[in-house]
């Protein structure tokens, strides 16, 4: 993308509303804009960011086996009442009659929907298991939107749901979420550490909450240090080997981490004092199994190997798509600006050219692009005729990790600067061997 023909509406000024850094720099980069309260308008920009982390979520979905959909955001009361949960929801949920005077509602959740979807179709337990999710817009009417994309009334969520025919089947299917929700907050550059949390209006006591820690978060959260240590790297997994799985989720879940709602303090005191810790965190996802909680409400039953109808067990997890914009760039900033791992950044490299109308630059700067491009990769080319100071400060303020710049006297030398913007070091390359360096940091990812 040439930056002259792109819409990236930067912002020079700090804007006032934004009390945290990550909905500042948002806004201030162009990728955002409030259309009202908790409800906002994906930029180009920000909009690119958004799907390279649905992008990373469905791959690592399709790797665990589930299976991806889509459901409406408008649902029907009527599913909602069968589960007791249209008057328990409260005021969060926002509730519209259509011309008919029909009851429905923007879905805050999809239990309803999904269970609804499996028991019309899925009548026997050879059919399990099923794990099926979409990533759709949820809405809640939250009391307090706050922090740009973090407590959004409208936000996008990927929603999973899985069906068993036994509680240790969807027990399998909960640690396979785990895994598989590790594996993804790592590729966005993240350390989402899984909590003991509260079930609140999805149900179940047994869930975890992902949290990521930062100052800005809205989370109050309880661990042991060592949690913060442990990585999940690059492991071969079986999806469906389930001692496998059981064991990461014993790794990840046996020491002390956990939300203020189930924080106890005579097993926090446990912990030896050094490695106490509390602290704030963000919220960027949650698993949950419920057993039979929708399934017995809502008649969603299958034969079972006897010939007996049994509910099937069920959980659902949701990983908060939109509000891991801000916590990425809660986690990954400077005074400058944004820094993009490289797994969600939306342009892998910027061009900078210093003295753009100059034959030579122009031509380097066209040759760079094509030869980026040719290796699959997305250049944002800043060919504007601006001084080479606003280039950078805009380069740094979008926080692509990756920065050629190319100008007249490196050239005549045969050399472009490749710079990274986390160290801010930089090395004087050849232009073949700069797309070379770029492609290789790009590899596999
Ligand atoms: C799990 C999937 C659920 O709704 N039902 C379907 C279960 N869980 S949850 O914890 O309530 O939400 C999942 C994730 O969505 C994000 N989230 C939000 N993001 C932005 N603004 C909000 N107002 C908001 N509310 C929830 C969180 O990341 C949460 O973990």
């Amino acid at each position: 993308m040439r930056l002259s023909r792109y819409f990236l509406p930067v912002l020079k000024e700090n804007p006032s509303e934004a009390q945290i850094v990550s909905h500042r720099l948002m806004l201030r980069a162009g990728m955002i804009q409030q259309s009202s309260a908790g409800i906002y308008s994906w930029l180009p920009m920000g909009f690119k960011v958004l799907k390279r982390i649905e992008q990373i979520v469905h791959e690592e979905q399709a790797r665990a086996g589930h299976i991806p959909m889509l459901m409406p955001t408008l649902q029907s009361a009527d599913l909602w009442r069968e589960s007791g949960r249209y008057e328990d929801y409260g005021q969060e949920m926002l509730r519209v009659t259509d011309r008919h005077d029909r009851d429905m509602l923007y879905g805050p959740t999809n239990e309803e929907l999904i269970t609804d979807i499996f028991r019309s179709h899925v009548r026997s337990y050879k059919d399990l298991p099923l794990t099926l999710y979409h990533i759709q817009w949820k809405f809640r009417d939250e009391i307090r939107p706050r922090f740009g994309v973090m407590r959004g009334r409208e936000f996008l969520m990927k929603d999973g749901y899985n069906f068993d025919l036994t509680k240790e089947d969807a027990l399998h299917a909960y640690n396979r979420h785990l895994v598989s929700y590790l594996r993804s907050y790592e590729r966005m550059g993240l350390q989402a550490i899984p909590m003991r949390a509260d079930g609140g209006p999805i149900g179940g006591d047994y869930t975890h909450e992902f949290l990521v820690l930062a100052e800005t978060g809205e989370s109050e959260v309880f661990y042991d240090s060592e949690v913060t240590d442990l990585t999940f790297g690059d492991r071969e997994i079986d999806y469906d080997d389930v001692a496998q799985c059981q064991s990461i989720l014993e790794e990840f879940t046996s020491r002390y981490a956990r939300t203020d709602e189930t924080h106890d303090e005579a097993a926090f005191n446990e912990i030896p004092e050094a490695r106490r810790r509390s602290a704030r965190g963000i919220e960027v996802g949650q698993i949950f199994y419920f057993g039979t909680k929708y399934s017995d409400a809502m008649k969603a039953v299958v034969q079972g190997p006897d010939g007996a109808q049994v509910p099937v067990h069920m959980g659902s997890h949701g990983i908060g798509v939109s509000r891991l914009l801000g916590a990425i760039i809660e986690a990954s900033h400077d005074d400058k600006g944004i820094i993009w791992p490289e797994g969600v950044t939306p342009f892998h490299c910027g061009i900078v050219n210093l003295k753009q109308g100059d034959a030579a630059a122009d031509g380097a700067c066209a040759d760079l692009y094509k030869a980026l491009t040719a290796k699959g990769l997305e250049p944002l080319y800043d060919d504007r005729n601006e001084r080479a100071g606003a280039k950078f400060a805009t380069m740094d303020l979008i926080g692509l990790p990756w920065r050629i710049t190319v100008g007249p006297r490196g050239l005549k030398a045969g050399v472009v600067e490749l710079t990274s913007r986390r160290t801010g070091e930089s090395e004087e390359l050849t232009p073949e061997a700069a797309v070379a360096r770029v492609a290789e940091i790009y590899a596999g990812s």
